[in-house]
């Protein structure tokens, strides 16, 4: 299925009266403040955030799944999927897939329908944190840290095959993010263990072809309860140092106990240009399970405002990071989920370019804490929906693209297609 771009031009033109009044109204307080709109609508449409494929079904928790039918059954179906969200918000203009959940047979076929869809291919994931029906060693008690020589190599062949894929489809990073740890206390040597993930990396990384990225995920717990080898970003900024120039840090908002200053982790890394990527999503408690948003929109302003500081920083040697959305959920249409995550992003980013960044170097200067906090309070609480929403129309999206998902019917038609007992793969 495919949306079609009349319909979505028509239900615009229903949106058009109401939406032209409060953008109207925002551009005028924006130009008062000496903020060039038509430059932030660039920069709003310029920011395109990769849909991972295994976003487009239900999540579930270990004690149920309750898929809500349509759920892509392919390849295809997922990339048809990321399209569609793509054709509603034009910002979403690339998918993350994971090997082997996403093994292109086609490759020529893949690449068209992409293109057709106007999606790139972003960073490809491996899998060692299951055991498929094929394969020979299991990772039970680890992947890349295993005790086993002989399952290591299996770790590292798996994602050097998972590079090749990623080439054959123009992906240009990899991300590897491993479920390696311990859940009891004794179970496992930290020092060999960290030791082992290093070396296996450095196989991984060697097998890269030379304009390629590796990013490197860390998460302090689950699946084990008691250790994750990597647990943090020091870790993670240890093993991508000793790497090599071309292996980052990837940051997932979840994977932070509770109150970590994610801002400070994001400065630091950028400083030390080793920001690679990014995997957003909201936690009430830890984890990944929330849309992006739902939770702390202020701590995602504030992470913002250090990714845009990173990246307006002209001496910084930080590349310009992988954008990715990274929730699994349990209740929503996957798709709304994802409308609501993209929205809360690109809402966040765009607070963050109105920041006075000046007039913030001189408070800071000056030691004064309640005038740095009104530049950002006062940013974080202009209402920029209206802007992303011109910043979508001017792209032929939706103005609203919930409720044009909503008019269209679209899980109703692919449950339709597909069937309500669809389930995609993934988590
Ligand atoms: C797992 O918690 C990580 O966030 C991964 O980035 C990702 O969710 C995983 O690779 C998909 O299973
Ligand atoms: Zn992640
Ligand atoms: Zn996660
Ligand atoms: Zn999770």
């Amino acid at each position: 299925m495919q949306l079609d771009k009349n319909q979505i031009k028509s239900l615009n033109d229903q949106a058009l009266p109401d939406h032209r009044e409060s953008f109207e109204y925002l551009s005028q307080r924006l130009i008062h403040q000496n903020l060039e709109v038509e430059k932030l609508i660039q920069k709003i449409q310029d920011f395109q955030v990769a849909i991972p494929s295994w976003a487009l079904g239900t999540g579930g928790t270990r004690f149920g799944r309750f898929p809500g039918g349509g759920e892509p059954r392919s390849l295809e179906e997922k990339i048809t999927d990321v399209g569609m969200l793509h054709a509603l918000n034009a910002g979403s203009g690339a998918i993350s897939l994971h090997i082997p959940w996403d093994i292109p047979g086609n490759v020529e076929k893949i690449k068209a329908l992409a293109t057709a869809n106007g999606l790139l291919f972003d960073a490809v994931n491996s899998n060692t944190f299951q055991d498929q029906p094929e394969q020979e060693l299991s990772y039970k008690f680890g992947s890349l840290c295993h005790t086993d020589a002989g399952v290591r190599k299996q770790a590292v062949n798996h994602n050097l095959e998972v590079i090749r894929y990623g080439e054959m489809l123009g992906s240009k990073s990899l991300t590897v993010w491993l479920a390696d740890g311990s859940s009891f206390p004794g179970q496992m040597n930290f020092r060999k263990a960290l030791q082992r993930t290093l070396d296996s990396l450095k196989e991984i990384y060697a097998g890269m072809p030379e304009d390629w990225k590796l990013f490197v995920e860390y998460k302090p717990f689950e699946p084990n309860f008691y250790h994750t080898v990597i647990q943090d970003w020091g870790t993670s900024h240890l093993l991508a140092s000793q790497l090599g120039e071309r292996a980052f840090t990837l940051v997932d908002l979840g994977h932070h106990l509770p109150n970590t200053n994610i801002e400070q982790i994001v400065a630091t890394l950028m400083m030390q240009g080793k920001l690679g990527g990014f995997h957003f999503n909201d936690s009430k408690f830890g984890d990944d399970d929330l849309t992006v948003g739902a939770m702390k929109p202020y701590q995602l302003f504030l992470i913002f405002n250090e990714l845009v500081a990173g990246m307006e920083d002209k001496q910084s040697t930080n590349p310009s990071p992988a954008w990715m959305i990274d929730a699994s959920h349990n209740l929503k249409d996957p798709m709304e989920d994802l409308l609501q995550s993209i929205e809360a992003i690109q809402l966040a980013y765009a607070q963050a370019l109105l920041v006075d960044r000046d007039a913030l170097e001189s408070a800071r200067e000056d030691n004064d804490p309640v005038f740095a906090q009104e530049i950002l309070q006062a940013a974080f609480r202009t209402d920029l929906r209206p802007l992303i929403a011109e910043a979508r129309f001017q792209a032929g999206a939706a103005i609203q693209p919930i409720s044009v998902y909503r008019k269209l019917e679209v899980r109703k038609q692919l449950v339709l297609e597909r069937g309500s007992k669809s389930q995609a793969t993934g988590l």
